[in-house]
Order: C-alpha cells, then sequence, then structure tokens
C-alpha cells in the first residue's frame, strides 16, 4: 500500500450493508468522483447533509430502486473523502445493480476495509481505532460491543499517546544527558530522571494488563485442558460444553488429536481445547497427540490441569512441566464423587474438587473462569476496551525494552539506554500507526469486511 495523495486515489465503491435480503440496503462511494457518479445514479445533484429521496437509474435512465442518496463532501466524512451512500430496498439484486452502474461510472470495487483504511490514511482514525471499528462489527455481545466502542472513541489510543508523550520526554532528558557524558547523571538531574522513569514503567505495566484484558474480551480466553490419562479431561469439556463433543472411555489414552469447543459462561468466551493425557511412553499416535498438546499450551491463556483426585500427585510431574509457560493455571480435583465429602473439602483455595459425572464444582470453576477472562481485580466492563494480541506484543516489547532501558540507566551508559528508549517508543507507535510499516497496514485492513 501506498501513500497515494487524495486528490489522485481512485473512487472506490462498495455494498456497504450484510449480504442477503434487508429492509434496508446501502451502497457506499468514497473518493474523488463520489459526488458526480452518486449524482449521475441519482439523477439530480446532491447537496451536502442532506436526504435526497431519489429514482435510481441505470445507463438509459430506467429505474433500478427508489431510496435515499446522501453526500458527505470532504473532509467531513467517514473516511475524509467525498462520500456518498445510496440507500435501496435491501435486495440483493438491486444493491448489485447500483453497485454494477457505479463500477461502470467509473468507480472500483473497494477492498475490505478500505474505507477505514482510507480515514486512517487521512487522519480520521488512529490504526487501533480502525481496528476497533472492525472488532465492533464483529462483537458477539453487547459487552465486547462497548468495549470496542470505547477502543474506537479513542480510550485506548489515549492511553497509548500519554505514554508515548511521557516516554518522549524521558527520552529527550537522556538524550540530553548524553552530550554531557563526563558528568554523573545525579548533576543532570538524574533523581528527576529515575523519578520519571519508573513512572513510565509502571504506567506501561498497566497499561499492558488493561490490554491483556482486551485482548481477551476480543479474542476470548484460549483454556489448554491437560493432565494425566484418564483423569477426566475430554468429560469436562463434555460437562462445559453441555453435550457429548468428545469420546469419554475408561482406557487411558482415548484421546489422541486436540479437539476446540467455544464456550460462554456469562459473556465471557472461551476456546476450550481438550488434549492428549500427558505421560511417559505410549505408542506413536498417543506420542504426536502428547507433542500437539504441548504445542496448544505454548499459546494458552489458561492451562486446565485435570488431575484424578484419589491420586492427584501420580499425574502432576508430567504436567508441571509442559505448563510451565502457560501465564494462568486451575488445578482441578476431578472424580470428587468418588471421595470422601471431607477429602474434597480439604483442598487449597486454589484448587477445585470437581466432578464431571455428578457436576458438582463446576459453579466454582466458572466463577474462576470469569475472573480469569476478565483480568484479576478488573472490574467486569468499567472502562474496559478491545485491543489486538499485536497491540498486546507491542506493549510487551516496549515493556521489554524499557527494561532493557532500565538496566542501562542505573549503569549510567546512555547511548544504549537512548537506543533501547527509541524501540520502546516505536513499538508504542506502531499501536496506533503514528510509526508504521506498510506491509502492517496491508495485514490489519485486510481482515477486514467489505464496504467497511
Ligand atoms: N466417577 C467419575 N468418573 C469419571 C469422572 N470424570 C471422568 N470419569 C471417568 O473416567 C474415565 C476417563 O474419562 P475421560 O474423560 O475419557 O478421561 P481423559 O482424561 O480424557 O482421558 P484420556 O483422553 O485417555 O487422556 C471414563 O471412564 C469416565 O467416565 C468423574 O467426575 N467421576
Ligand atoms: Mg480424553
Amino acid at each position: 500500500m501506498t501513500a497515494t495523495p487524495p486528490s489522485d486515489r481512485d473512487t472506490i465503491a462498495a455494498i456497504a450493508t450484510a449480504p442477503g435480503a434487508g429492509g434496508v440496503g446501502i451502497v457506499r462511494l468514497s473518493g474523488p468522483r463520489a459526488r458526480a457518479i452518486g449524482e449521475a445514479v441519482a439523477a439530480r445533484r446532491l447537496r451536502p447533509r442532506h436526504a435526497h429521496h431519489v429514482r435510481f437509474v441505470d445507463a438509459s435512465g430506467e429505474a433500478i430502486d427508489d431510496g435515499i442518496a446522501l453526500y458527505f463532501a470532504a473532509p467531513a466524512s467517514y473516511t475524509g473523502e467525498d462520500v456518498v451512500e445510496l440507500q435501496a430496498h435491501g435486495s440483493p439484486a438491486v444493491l448489485q445493480a447500483l453497485a454494477a452502474r457505479c463500477g461502470a461510472l467509473g468507480a472500483r470495487r473497494a477492498r475490505p476495509g478500505e474505507f477505514s483504511e482510507r480515514a486512517f490514511l487521512e487522519g480520521r482514525l488512529d490504526l487501533a481505532q480502525a481496528e476497533a471499528v472492525a472488532d465492533l462489527i464483529a462483537a458477539a455481545d453487547e459487552r465486547a460491543a462497548r468495549a470496542a466502542r470505547r477502543a474506537l472513541d479513542g480510550e485506548f489510543s489515549r492511553r497509548v499517546d500519554a505514554l508515548a508523550d511521557e516516554l518522549l520526554a524521558v527520552r529527550v532528558h537522556v538524550e540530553a544527558a548524553i552530550d554531557f557524558a563526563d558528568e554523573p547523571l545525579d548533576t543532570l538531574g538524574g533523581a528527576a530522571l529515575r523519578r520519571r522513569f519508573a513512572s513510565l514503567s509502571a504506567d506501561l505495566d498497566a497499561l499492558l494488563a488493561a490490554a491483556e484484558r482486551g485482548r481477551r474480551l476480543r479474542d476470548g480466553l484460549h483454556a489448554v485442558i491437560v493432565g494425566p490419562p484418564n483423569a477426566g479431561k475430554s468429560s469436562l469439556l463434555n460437562a462445559l460444553a453441555g453435550s457429548e463433543r468428545a469420546i469419554v472411555t475408561d482406557i487411558a489414552g482415548t484421546t489422541r488429536d486436540l479437539l476446540h469447543e467455544t464456550i460462554r459462561s456469562d459473556g465471557v468466551e472461551l476456546t476450550l481445547v481438550d488434549t492428549a493425557g500427558l505421560r511417559e511412553g505410549g505408542d506413536a499416535i498417543e506420542r504426536e497427540g502428547m507433542r500437539r498438546a504441548r504445542d496448544e499450551l505454548a499459546r494458552a491463556d489458561l492451562a486446565i490441569v485435570v488431575l484424578d483426585a484419589r491420586d492427584p500427585e501420580s499425574g502432576r510431574a508430567a504436567v508441571a512441566d509442559a505448563i510451565a509457560g502457560v501465564p494462568a493455571r486451575l488445578w482441578l480435583h476431578n472424580k470428587a464423587d468418588l471421595l470422601e465429602p471431607a477429602a474434597a473439602a480439604a483442598l487449597d483455595d486454589d484448587r477445585i474438587a470437581l466432578s464431571a459425572r455428578t457436576g458438582q464444582g463446576l459453579d466454582a470453576l466458572h466463577v474462576q473462569l470469569r475472573r480469569l477472562a476478565q483480568g484479576e481485580g478488573a472490574d467486569a466492563s468499567e472502562g474496559a476496551f478491545t485491543a489486538r494480541a499485536r497491540h498486546v506484543e507491542a506493549l510487551r516489547r516496549a515493556q521489554a525494552e524499557l527494561a532493557d532501558a532500565g538496566v542501562q540507566l542505573e549503569r549510567e551508559v546512555l547511548d544504549l539506554a537512548a537506543e533501547s528508549l527509541r524501540q520502546a517508543h516505536d513499538a508504542l507507535g506502531e499501536i496506533t500507526g503514528r510509526v508504521r510499516a506498510d506491509d502492517l497496514l496491508g495485514h490489519i485492513f485486510s481482515s477486514f469486511c467489505i464496504g467497511k
């Protein structure tokens, strides 16, 4: 993608409403010729921000449909360019005919996300906001929609920008101090710089935690069920899914392949993955299953460890290794129905006694899943905004660079500190697109739907 000046850009058109029949359907145009094309289709002049009831006509002047034509003059439009919306009856045939007519008049069919891409190029939206548009459209429930709306309103971007500003101030201080490399940092406002740096790091940590919550709001929590063979992992998946998704038998090593299931727990979306039981040995198929289980754990937000309540120690060692890198774990002692009630009650707080067979303990598990999905201690939706894996990854990079910078500052190796700070700044800039790589942009906008 190249940053073509607005006047040289072509005019794009697309059906902006969902495919299929509907009460109303919209064909949207954006670009320098949008108005001329819109006026030709509507067979009249269009005044900005005026709802015109018109007859849409084809090349021979015959009516395609009647409807409303709206013209938004640049720059006061979604894309920042001239935009025309043709609202007709929501018939696929009518909308196709309207779009084809726009094409014949010189408009090019828009790529997915191209309207939002233009909004970004025209500075109407930053990158995180443009992504929030797609997230809002795709939001599966009201909570996710509200969070996407907040991101679209710029709540996330403002916090990133505030952090970037603060980081810039620290960079300026460090760069200035480099010019006086002979002097100890403390004579150059070192104490103030360290204070500032510490508060910057704390702010970044807080924003990263919020973005991680936002990412889970968007993508759901990726939870992998692991444990020794026969502990009841597949039974748990079935109990949570409310249907017999996975094969359950009393033969150890029943599950070989990964099985994904999406469930909702009180508005929180969870991807559950059932895996092969982890143990030493096994045949070639089972070993491949275990390898897949380990791969899946590398992507997990949460490991749900299922142990046999009658002998929880036996399977732990094989599992402990595999879950070492997973950010959160839940320990379940399954088959609690086979225990004396007193033994089940005696578990530590971070463990749940459960029975996939009777359903005992499932409520407690749901509470924990919700807590984890929403983030520890975070209010369910207050102030939440959606974020993407890309944002979380950029913030993590910024955090790592900042940690490096902190070490170099302590050693008073200012040029290395300055370089790490620059990298951290770049990472923040990638989130809003104020620093941008063209391939990154292409990647982001191609995931949009057409007409947005
Ligand atoms: N009593 C009792 N039996 C259970 C419970 N959960 C599972 N089982 C039984 O334990 C056996 C193994 O269950 P699975 O769900 O297949 O166990 P798994 O962990 O998926 O086993 P693999 O796929 O072989 O690793 C089956 O006979 C289940 O009926 C439970 O809560 N209580
Ligand atoms: Mg199984």
